[in-house]
């Protein structure tokens, strides 16, 4: 024990927090600009070596600031299952990153094993998987993260080199479940279960060749750069990168998820010649994905199809295997399972999508924005499709419902091979081993995405023609304190200021399909605006108005 207080007194003091700046954990981890970052990515190595120690498992490490810009770096954690970092260990991290000096810090560890009952007696081994981005700070920044996940004794560091975010939370995912988790085992899977799907296209639609091509903005980072090697190994899909990070572009300049979302505007790479293709972006570190197509007119605008969309489509897919599946079931059978299906979305979720999902007869419901709040309540279902509009979402399956359909997919492979329930059953198999249940992965959504549009015949437009959205706009607004913004309701309502979600309604009452809310950023100093109507010039006018409200 003195002796693990010596390394981490010694090795800290190399670490000192940057004076004068308050970092908090926010709703992905830590970000901020990356020249401050290395005293909280060495503590967040601590902690990470602590949370494998108590969890006797592998745990990942992730370096990356996402859709920021490349001057920015942050840290996320993978948990054992591979998703984000319990809530329940946030504040110990916004402890650790603002400790002051080394005995602080020494002690808030100390009392924090005692507490969590932390065993550091050398009785098992902790691992984490470190990876980062292409950022240029990120190799600095991962030797720090190094250095802490080493001032732990007991607790080694397993670099596994620059990797998309979801490709680490899915080799944590892996080995935690024993499987093995390399980059070629990622792929592999992921253009196993994608042959799978495209091998289980009806007949009908096998030979339609329309539309073949797929071109994809890599936001110039790591998302675009794994999706050269993955199309390699996919014989079905032409696929072209643009944006591969390989060029001249910056990372998320211009280009990138998160840009062609918010603005709907075409990004760097695209134009005019591009009228009509199916078209996708991906944000800097390859775990949101939105679809778009150039229109023919030459406004510079694209045809969005974003988060919302996707989901729809997953949804109304995986509602028709099951049903197909569920089909002539004997009701009184053992072998009957009726499979509970959730979708969840956020606020932000136009209000066209959740429109179409309840019609399609489904259970929808809300959380507060983050990935994390999302994930928790779609693992509540038996199927849970989460997606924020912004296109970071995935499908989780319970492990209940898995091995019954692996049993039905057995017993129906006995009693009645190739029928369209067996072929249900392993469409289903197949998108659960496709889709990253870790966590959103851009990858993986594309490529269920354009297994099921090849498997209902659809081109991008019949598609995008599922529902129209409503006109919306959003807006962000500068404020000194934004923490004075307090809301409930999945952030559909405002509780503090006094008043404010009153003057809110007023506003909002003077619109056909008027929604609006406002929420404080979870990653930036700024109050966000969210309006919607049934033109783009109400949607405008209420944002504008909502805007003046909350300043
Ligand atoms: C982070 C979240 C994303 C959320 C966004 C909201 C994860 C992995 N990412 O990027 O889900 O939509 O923050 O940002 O949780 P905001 O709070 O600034 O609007
Ligand atoms: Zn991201």
């Amino acid at each position: 024990e003195e002796e693990q207080k010596a390394i981490l007194f010694k090795i800290s003091s190399h670490f000192p927090s940057p004076q004068g700046v308050k970092i908090s954990y926010g709703t992905a981890g830590f970000r901020a600009d990356a020249s401050i970052l290395q005293s909280t990515v060495y503590r967040v190595g601590i902690l990470s070596s602590l949370r494998s120690l108590k969890t006797q498992s592998v745990i990942g490490l992730m370096i990356t600031a996402s859709h920021n810009k490349v001057t920015d770096n942050g840290i996320k954690i993978a948990d054992p299952s591979g998703e984000m970092l319990t809530q329940a260990w946030e504040p110990f991290a916004d402890q650790l990153a603002n400790a002051s000096d080394p005995q602080l810090l020494l002690q808030l560890i100390s009392e924090f094993v005692t507490k969590e009952n932390i065993p550091l007696d050398g009785t098992w081994t902790g691992e984490i998987l470190v990876g980062r981005d292409t950022r240029p700070s990120g190799a600095s920044l991962l030797e720090a993260a190094e250095q802490g996940i080493g001032s732990v004794v007991g607790a080694v560091a397993l670099d596994m080199g620059i990797l998309t975010t979801p490709q680490l939370h899915w080799m944590v995912r892996a080995r935690n479940k024993g499987m093995r988790a390399t980059e070629l085992d990622y792929f592999k899977q992921l253009s196993d279960s994608f042959r799978c799907l495209m091998d289980l296209i009806p007949n009908k639609h096998k030979l339609n060749e329309t539309d073949d091509k797929l071109v994809v903005d890599g936001a110039n980072g790591v998302g675009g750069e794994k999706l050269e090697i993955l199309k390699k190994m996919l014989d079905s899909l032409a696929i072209e990168v643009r944006n591969s990070g390989k060029g001249e572009g910056v990372l998320n300049e211009g280009v990138g998820a998160d840009y062609v979302q918010k603005e709907k505007v075409t990004q760097h790479g695209f134009g005019i010649e591009d009228v009509g293709i199916r078209c996708a972006s991906l944000d800097g570190d390859g775990d949101r994905l939105v679809y778009f197509t150039v229109p023919s007119n030459s406004s510079g605008d694209i045809d969005l199809i974003d988060g919302d969309k996707i989901l729809s489509l997953f949804a109304l897919f995986i509602k028709e295997q099951l049903s197909i599946l569920n089909k002539e079931v004997d009701k009184n059978a053992t072998n009957n399972y009726e499979a509970c299906l959730g979708v969840i979305q956020t606020a932000y979720a136009n209000g066209a999508s959740t429109d179409y999902l309840k019609q399609l007869g489904l259970e929808v419901v809300f959380t507060q924005t983050g990935v994390k709040y999302l994930h928790e309540k779609a693992s509540q279902y038996d199927i849970g499709i989460y997606f924020e509009a912004n296109g970071h979402g995935t499908i989780l399956f319970s492990e209940c419902f898995l091995s019954w359909l692996d049993a039905r997919n057995n017993e129906l492979s006995a009693i009645s091979k190739g029928s369209e329930q067996q072929k249900a059953a392993l469409r289903l198999l197949a998108v659960s081993n496709l889709i990253n249940q870790a966590v959103g992965d851009a990858l993986s959504g594309l490529l269920l995405v354009e297994a099921i549009l090849k498997h209902m015949g659809w081109s991008v437009h019949r598609w995008s023609d599922l529902y129209q959205d409503l006109p919306s706009r959003q807006l962000k607004v500068k404020v000194v304190d934004r923490t004075a913004v307090v809301t409930t309701n999945a952030e559909t309502v405002v509780l503090r200021p006094h008043g404010l979600q009153e003057a809110i309604n007023a506003e909002t009452a003077k619109y056909t399909r008027g929604r609006s809310f406002i929420r404080p950023s979870g990653t930036e100093d700024v109050i966000r605006v969210y309006a919607e109507a049934s033109t783009q010039e109400a949607a405008d006018n209420l944002a504008n108005s909502v805007a003046e409200l909350a300043d």
